[in-house]
């Protein structure tokens, strides 16, 4: 396969500082190299170029930086369709989860029916309303299924970009009320934590990739490192204990890897400042590994 890879190191929609590094420490774990060997041809454009948030205006406090964030979405979105269009596999290396608006928005340009596995301790089902934090890393599902502030629906000028129906949450576990009620309203299929202690890993992604993969349709995967438990991927802004372990983790990339329905990939949330000497970048990189091929045997 062709691996295009691009950087998108946006920290405007977190408020903990470090994640503007995750794409250089994850290429510092040995991407590039360790795609390469597993018989991938890797183009790795760089990264694009993010403002500071000392020179942005904060704006609205319920919906921080959202000028730069919905105007960085579109330049994102740009080049993900240009990857996809020149048969590259894109796989977008942030940053905050702000970011998935502008890559899933790229991905759903090429391909309309796309379904999103977000894998997440998280859902990001957050709108003004509901969001106790006014970061938009924690609204993009939402925005990305038509809910919440209209310029982030309608970054690129339609909406909604995903299918309710195609989206699939995996390893939630921090959900916030306002958000919760809207999840159910909305009928987004979340497998919580305890879903998985009770079905079981490859139960739980069998599923997932039945839902978002309906009707052999692509699928989309953004993967927050936070989804880990902590002790696995101590490098992340907002670590929520009782999260994936190590094996679980490997086992659901495996699992993509073998539907053969990923048509592109996010890793996000790799915080280097609250990394131990970057243990989170190299999981990131094992797991990146895993979803695209890697196999025991
Ligand atoms: B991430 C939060 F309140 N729900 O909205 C919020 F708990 O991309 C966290 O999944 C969002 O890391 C986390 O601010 C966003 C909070
Ligand atoms: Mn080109
Ligand atoms: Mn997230
Ligand atoms: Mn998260």
């Amino acid at each position: 396969m062709r691996i295009r890879v691009i950087g998108a190191p946006i920290d405007l929609g977190a408020d903990r500082r470090g994640v503007d590094i995750g794409p250089r420490a994850i290429r510092y774990a040995g991407l590039i190299d360790q795609l390469q060997q597993l018989g991938h041809s890797v183009h790795d454009v760089g990264n694009i170029n993010i403002p500071l948030p000392e020179n942005q205006p904060t704006g609205n406090p319920r919906l921080k930086y959202l000028e730069p964030i919905t105007h960085l979405a579109e330049e994102l979105a740009d080049n993900v369709s240009e990857a996809l269009r020149d048969q590259e596999f894109p796989l977008i290396l942030g940053g905050d989860h702000s970011m998935s608006l502008g890559s899933i928005t790229g991905v759903a340009r090429e391909h309309k029916n796309v379904g999103v596995i977000w894998v997440d301790a998280h859902a990001d089902f957050n709108v003004e309303d509901t969001t106790p934090s006014g970061n938009i890393h924690g609204m993009i599902l939402a925005a990305l299924a038509g809910l919440g502030d209209p310029s982030l629906v309608n970054v690129d000028n339609w909406a909604p970009k995903i299918d309710k129906n195609k989206i699939v949450i995996v390893g939630a576990r921090d959900l916030d009320t306002g958000e919760q009620k809207l999840l159910r309203e909305q009928n987004i299929h979340v497998f919580t934590m305890s879903d998985l202690d009770r079905r079981g890993i490859s139960e739980v992604m069998r599923q997932a990739i039945e839902i978002a993969g309906a009707d052999n349709g692509p699928i989309h995967l953004s993967l927050d490192m936070d989804s880990l438990d902590p002790r696995e991927a101590p490098g992340v802004g907002t670590p929520v204990r009782g999260g994936l372990s190590y094996r679980e983790a490997h086992f659901a990339m495996e699992m993509l890897a073998e539907s053969q329905r990923l048509v592109s990939m996010d890793v996000v949330e790799v915080n280097s400042i609250l990394d131990r000497e970057n243990t989170t970048a190299q999981l990131a990189v094992e797991l990146t590994l895993s979803a695209l091929g890697k196999k025991i045997l």
